[in-house]
C-alpha cells in the first residue's frame, strides 16, 4: 500500500525508536523512472550540469575511491555517492512529495520553510561498496541541528547488500558532539553493542525509513551480486547556515534551490 500520511500512533514509535519504516512512498513507475534516472546521471547520459552535482567515485575498476567533489568523475555505475539531486526535476518532485511535507509540518512547524542539507544518492555497487562506520547526522558547522532524514531504498535493501543498520532509541543525545560529522568512536559503538544489537532495516525497492538525525546508524559493505542504491534527503529549518555563510536549497515554502551566501 502508498504511504500518505502518518498516523499518530506511527508518530509516537518515531519519537520513541527514533525510526519509522514509512512503507511504499514510490510507484512502481515512479521507482522506475528515478533509478533509469540515476543510473543515466552515473553514466554521463543526463542533460544537467554535472558541475552542480557532488560525485564521488567508489574504489575498483583500477581507480582509487575520489575525493567527494563536484563534476563528473567517468561513466561508470561504480559510484558511492552523488549530491546536490534536488537540481534533478525527477529527483525534486519525489522529495516534495506531500507526505514528506506533512513530516517537516510536524517536526519544523507549518509556517517555516524547509530546506535540504543534502538530497543524495548513496549507492553499494554490486560486491563492492565500502563499509559505513556508526554515526549520528549531526554537522558542527551547521548554526542549527538538521532533525530528520528520509531514506529510500532504490534497490532492495537487504543484510547482504549493505542495509541502513540502527541502533534503536538513540536519538535523545549527542554521543560524540565534537566529531564534525557525528561519528562515534570505537569504544561508544562497543559499549552500544554490550547493551543491544543493532536493527538491519531491510526494505523493499520503493519503501521508505523515516530517521532521526541521531539515530545512530551506519552500514556494511555488499558481498551480494546486486547493487543497494538509495535516496537519502536530509530536511531541515529553512534558515540553517553554515559556517561559510551558506543558506540550503529550499524545498518547501518560498525561496529559491539556489544556495544563497550571506556574509
Ligand atoms: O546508506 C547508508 O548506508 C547510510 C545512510 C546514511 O548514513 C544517511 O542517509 O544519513
Amino acid at each position: 500500500m502508498m504511504s500518505t500520511g502518518i498516523t499518530p500512533e506511527q508518530w509516537r514509535t518515531y519519537e520513541e525508536q527514533g525510526y519509522l519504516k514509512l512503507g511504499k512512498v514510490l510507484t512502481g513507475m515512479e521507482l522506475v523512472a528515478l533509478s533509469q534516472r540515476i543510473d543515466h546521471i552515473m553514466l554521463g547520459k543526463a542533460e544537467l550540469d554535472y558541475e552542480r552535482l557532488m560525485m564521488q567515485r567508489e574504489a575498483g575498476e583500477g581507480y582509487e575511491q575520489s575525493g567527494q567533489t563536484n563534476g563528473f568523475k567517468g561513466s561508470t555505475l561504480n559510484y558511492r555517492k552523488i549530491e546536490n539531486l534536488e537540481f534533478d526535476p525527477l529527483f525534486l518532485s519525489y522529495m516534495q512529495k506531500p507526505v514528506f511535507r506533512e513530516i517537516c509540518d510536524k517536526v519544523y512547524g507549518t509556517d517555516i520553510r524547509v530546506s535540504c542539507f543534502r538530497a543524495m544518492f548513496l549507492n553499494k555497487p554490486a560486491r563492492n561498496g565500502s563499509v559505513l562506520p556508526f554515526h549520528q547526522d549531526r554537522w558542527t558547522d551547521l548554526d542549527r541541528d538538521p532533525l530528520v532524514t528520509v531514506w529510500t531504498a532504490l534497490d532492495p535493501a537487504t543484510i547482504e547488500n549493505g542495509c541502513v543498520k540502527i541502533f534503536p532509541k538513540t536519538q535523545g543525545h549527542l554521543m560524540n558532539p565534537s566529531n564534525p560529522s557525528g561519528f562515534l568512536t570505537r569504544d561508544q559503538v562497543e559499549r552500544l553493542h554490550e547493551v543491544m544489537e543493532p536493527i538491519n532495516l531491510e526494505l523493499e525497492a520503493g519503501e521508505a525509513v523515516l530517521l532521526h538525525n541521531w539515530t545512530v546508524h551506519g552500514s556494511e559493505g555488499n558481498s551480494s551480486a546486486k547493487s543497494r542504491r538509495a535516496f537519502s534527503v536530509c530536511y531541515m529549518d529553512g534558515e540553517t547556515v553554515s559556517a561559510a555563510g551558506k543558506k540550503f536549497s529550499v524545498v518547501f515554502g518560498s525561496g529559491s534551490l539556489q544556495p544563497e551566501l550571506i556574509v
